[in-house]
């Protein structure tokens, strides 16, 4: 039995070195260094090259590296047939958290607007309401979008959630399915995307969306660049529907050079950096899971192809 890692980009020794930590027989091999291609059964992977995965015979499971999945669903020849299981874990759970809270404080708080106060030296005290007169939204109330919204909650924001079914979180008010979307997002004054990215969400945050939202509201996206229609935003800012955004991720990643959202000073921008898997939390998620599985156990967080995440 061995695992294959597969990460472009990512150092493999702290993940050989954490699998290892848990699993201290575990064989790790790391692509492209296959060797017998019929003693892997498990697959870590993220933006595995398409066809890599039906090419193991004997692949049992294949685990996600992130939360989303669609990194795995673009390849045509993904193995549906074996189970894909997504990464929770608490460097991405509380990571992703940190991101929100951050972002939401900054547009509650009216960040961008004080820095460039400051730089032209002028003393000017913007109101600011309280954060409990402050309307969040969240769309998607999963692992993330849920823990993200309990943080809210306990700085005090009127916080409310949008997902697919019914949902009961505590000071949370809870919307959902197509038929909740307008009341949850005419309350929404920061709108948090925390959606994975299926047929259903992609292109979700556009201009008919925005023009429900309260005018002057702020958007922070660290769901999926594409689930903004990127050619809607710089006009619903100039037109002072929405105030200001934040945005982790792009259709185009790395963001293009030439691209105008750089040079926008009402868009913060980070690098896909929001929540990072960690390492030893990261593998200890992966190896729970193997053992559950080799006692006969059913894995956790096994993605349902038939709703896509
Ligand atoms: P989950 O699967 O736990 O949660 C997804 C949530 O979205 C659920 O509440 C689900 O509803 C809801 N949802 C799905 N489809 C719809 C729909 N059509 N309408 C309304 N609600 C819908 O995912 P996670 O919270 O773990 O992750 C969310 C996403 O965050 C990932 O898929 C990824 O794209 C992104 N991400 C980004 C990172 C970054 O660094 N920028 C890092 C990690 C993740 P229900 O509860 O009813 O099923
Ligand atoms: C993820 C990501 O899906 O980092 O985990 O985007």
């Amino acid at each position: 039995m061995a695992l294959l890692f597969v990460c472009e980009g990512e150092r493999n020794e702290p993940w050989i070195e954490a699998l290892n930590h848990h699993a201290p027989d575990l064989e790790v091999r790391c692509y492209p260094d296959l060797g017998d291609t019929s003693e892997i059964t498990y697959a870590l992977a993220w933006k595995p090259p398409a066809g890599l995965l039906k090419s193991l015979p004997n692949l049992k499971v294949v685990f996600s590296l992130g939360a989303g999945i669609d990194h795995l669903a673009s390849d045509p020849e993904l193995p549906k047939d074996r189970p894909v299981v997504r990464m929770i874990e608490p460097g991405l759970t509380y990571g992703m958290t940190d991101y929100v809270v951050m972002s939401v404080l900054a547009h509650h708080r009216r960040l961008v607007e004080f820095l460039a106060l400051q730089r032209e030296r002028r003393w000017e005290m913007l109101f600011v309401p309280l954060s409990s007169d402050r309307r969040v939204g969240i769309m998607g109330l999963g692992e993330l979008g849920g823990h993200a919204a309990q943080a809210l909650v306990g700085l005090g924001f009127d916080v409310a959630g949008w997902s697919r079914g019914p949902k009961e979180l505590s000071g949370v008010t809870c919307y959902h399915g197509p038929d909740g979307l307008g009341a949850f997002l005419a309350r929404s004054e920061i709108l948090v995307c925390l959606l994975p990215m299926t047929e259903r969400t992609q292109g979700i945050l556009c201009a008919e969306t925005f023009a429900q939202l309260p005018r002057g509201a702020a958007l922070v996206n660290p769901g999926r660049g594409k689930h903004l229609v990127e050619t809607d935003l710089i006009p619903a800012l100039d037109s002072g529907q929405l105030s200001g955004a934040s945005l982790d991720v792009f259709e185009t990643e790395p963001l293009p050079e030439d691209h105008p959202f750089w040079s926008d000073s009402r868009i913060l921008i980070t690098p896909h950096i929001a929540a990072i898997t960690m390492p030893m939390t990261g593998s200890k998620a992966v190896i729970d899971n193997i053992q559950r599985y080799e006692s006969g156990q059913n894995l956790e967080n096994v993605v349902d192809f038939s709703r896509g995440y």
